[in-house]
């Protein structure tokens, strides 16, 4: 049978772990500063130990790097910053040989503007055969091209301002939902889809294991490109605005997989990376009869503590807003489809940081929790690079200490308006996604062993203490505390299949829940105290006295019928049903 195609067997990622490496923060082979190929090759032993099945890569093709790599501006080739087809060829070979894969980042709702297609589209003006490889629209009726409130439709772009430029030699706007240098697709054109298939298939013939889909529920666009809600800067809104699953993503996605993956001899991994999807739309995408995609990123959980003002407007986290959220997406995969786990990725600040509690008394804890919390849901769970050290936000002190172009925006943007630039800073502390972005600690070295050069963000001075090094050393450390929850989800099939019940809805602090695999009999306990203070739990009937299986306190003791959780104390146990 065509691998890719089934909709009866498990698929090997349903009890896999996927680890995310954003490879310029990585590690630095060549003291230019910024990471690279061999870099990563260097540490893939770590990543072996750690027991990680895949590894995510973000973007490491040419690119101008207005967004990190984010803005393509060649998808057959590697930047020459993060090294060459050879060493990639290199890469894959020794991650395969470690009896790990990889998954490439695609990224295809835009391009670079720098991207030949890009550049092509805009000098052959309005009658030039690329043309309509972008989307390009006249001002509105009755403006003149390039005047205030000219734009074709009043869609903000995701990292501030309108979602349109103007160009002067056309008079024409084109339409950039990310910065300016990323001129969205065309997916209308069937000449687009084709070469992004063919692509794809290029990658999938060198090896690789499959795509990371960046914002792939945008891909879509009404051709009317109506008004629609502005969408809030850097924010998640209700789904409405009209890119969001568009009229066409399904027959999209369906067609991609059927030029690309559905022949493909080996089983791939396929994640769609969707803002604003809603359940219903997630099981569609998901649902294994359908033929669309693996799995997806939703953002519901990551959007719960922001304001009204979007990604800068911090709020603090109501516990039982995120047991509704999480557990609702639980329920809604249960039957069909299959979910994405994560906290953390390029894109938010710290988990450790966001959810747990960073200060030197409960990092360790926190962070372990947060990690047992999450990898003990049912669904692939993602470590993104540090987390499994607890890695935690950065002590950015002004502007000049930032470097993403979404933050540098939001702040030029605000002063403009007039805001407080400390009130401004203290946002950025909080949620730039520069704090993802600082570069792994590896050691206590100057430059946490990541370079030799000057970084090109700085490094957390925090990694005196916080590094891999010494975690490696200390069976009590983050890192082997994630080593044991991943070769648990190896061995331990209700992590995989079990129904997800969640205990204790409306308690503000403690999150509860169990797994229970019919086919075995095994059911699972979760205990996790979401707070800095010592915590009753009233024990569920039947689990007094059970087997503890994981626990991030050292005293693990059989458990008793009213049970104190300590300060952010998670433990898992587990029973069989005789
Ligand atoms: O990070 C965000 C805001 O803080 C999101 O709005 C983010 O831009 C959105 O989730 C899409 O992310 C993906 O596409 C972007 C890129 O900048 C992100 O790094 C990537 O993960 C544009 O390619």
């Amino acid at each position: 049978m065509p691998q890719n195609d089934s909709s009866a067997a498990p698929a090997w990622w349903q009890n896999a772990v996927v680890y995310q490496i954003y490879p310029r923060s990585f590690a630095d082979s060549d003291a230019d500063g910024i990471g690279d190929l061999q870099g990563i090759i260097e540490h893939l032993d770590y990543l072996a130990e750690l027991g990680v099945d895949v590894l995510w890569l973000s973007p490491v093709y040419p690119s101008p790097h207005a967004d990190n790599g984010y803005d393509i501006s060649d998808y057959q080739d590697i930047d020459p910053l993060f090294g060459t087809l050879d060493d990639f060829d290199r890469l894959l070979a020794a991650v395969h040989g470690r009896g790990m894969k990889l998954v490439m980042d695609l990224v295809v709702n835009h391009t670079s503007d720098e991207h030949p297609w890009f550049t092509a589209s805009r000098d052959g003006g309005p009658a030039g055969p690329m043309r309509d490889w972008y989307i390009w629209r006249p001002p509105r009726p009755g403006k003149e091209p390039g005047a205030p409130g000219a734009e074709p439709n009043n869609w903000g772009s995701f990292f501030s301002g309108p979602a349109w430029t103007h160009d002067e030699a056309s008079g024409e706007y084109y339409l950039h939902l990310f910065a300016r240098k990323q001129p969205d697709l065309n997916w209308e054109n069937p000449e687009v889809r084709q070469a992004v298939y063919a692509m794809m298939r290029w990658w999938l013939e060198r090896g690789v294991d499959g795509f990371r889909m960046d914002v792939v529920n945008l891909l879509s666009k009404d051709p009317a490109l109506p008004d629609g809600p502005v969408p809030d800067h850097g924010s998640y809104g209700d789904g409405s605005a009209s890119y969001v699953c568009g009229p066409r993503i399904h027959e999209f996605l369906a067609e991609m997989h059927r030029e690309v993956l559905a022949g493909h001899p080996r089983r791939l991994l396929t994640v769609g990376e969707m803002p604003d999807v809603t359940i219903d739309e997630a099981r569609r995408f998901t649902d294994p009869a359908n033929r669309e995609l693996d799995m997806v990123f939703q953002f519901e959980h990551v959007s719960l503590d922001l304001g009204p003002g979007g990604k800068f407007d911090p709020r603090p986290l109501r516990l039982t807003d995120l047991k509704v959220s999480l557990g609702r997406w639980q329920e809604g995969l249960a039957e069909t489809g299959w979910n994405s786990l994560y906290w953390n990725n390029h894109d938010h600040a710290r988990a450790v940081s966001r959810f747990g509690d960073d200060s030197p008394e409960h990092r360790v804890r926190s962070a372990a929790l947060l990690a047992t919390v999450l990898h003990l849901h049912r669904g692939t769970p993602y470590i993104y690079q540090g987390e499994e050290l607890g890695m935690a936000n950065a002590p950015f002190a002004t502007i000049d200490d930032f470097r993403d172009i979404e933050s540098l925006n939001h702040y030029r943007e605000q002063i403009a308006a007039g805001a407080d630039p400390e009130q401004v800073l203290a946002a950025l502390r909080a949620r730039s996604r520069d704090n993802a972005r600082t570069p792994m600690q590896w050691d206590a070295s100057a430059h946490g062993g990541f370079t030799t050069g000057t970084p090109w963000i700085a490094v957390n001075p925090d990694h005196r203490t916080v590094n891999a090094k010494a975690q490696r050393a200390d069976l009590d450390s983050v890192f082997h505390y994630y080593r044991r929850l991943i070769s648990l989800r190896h061995t331990e099939p209700a992590l995989t299949h079990g129904d997800f019940r969640m205990l204790h809805p409306d308690d503000e602090r403690i999150y509860a829940f169990t797994r229970h695999h019919a086919a075995d009999g095994t059911e699972l306990l979760v205990l996790a105290n979401i707070s800095g203070e010592s915590v009753q739990v009233a024990v569920p009937d039947g689990w007094a006295g059970t087997e503890t299986l994981l626990a991030n306190v050292a005293a693990v003791e059989p458990l008793p019928a009213r049970h104190t959780l300590q300060p952010w104390e998670a433990r898992v146990h587990r029973r069989t049903a005789s």
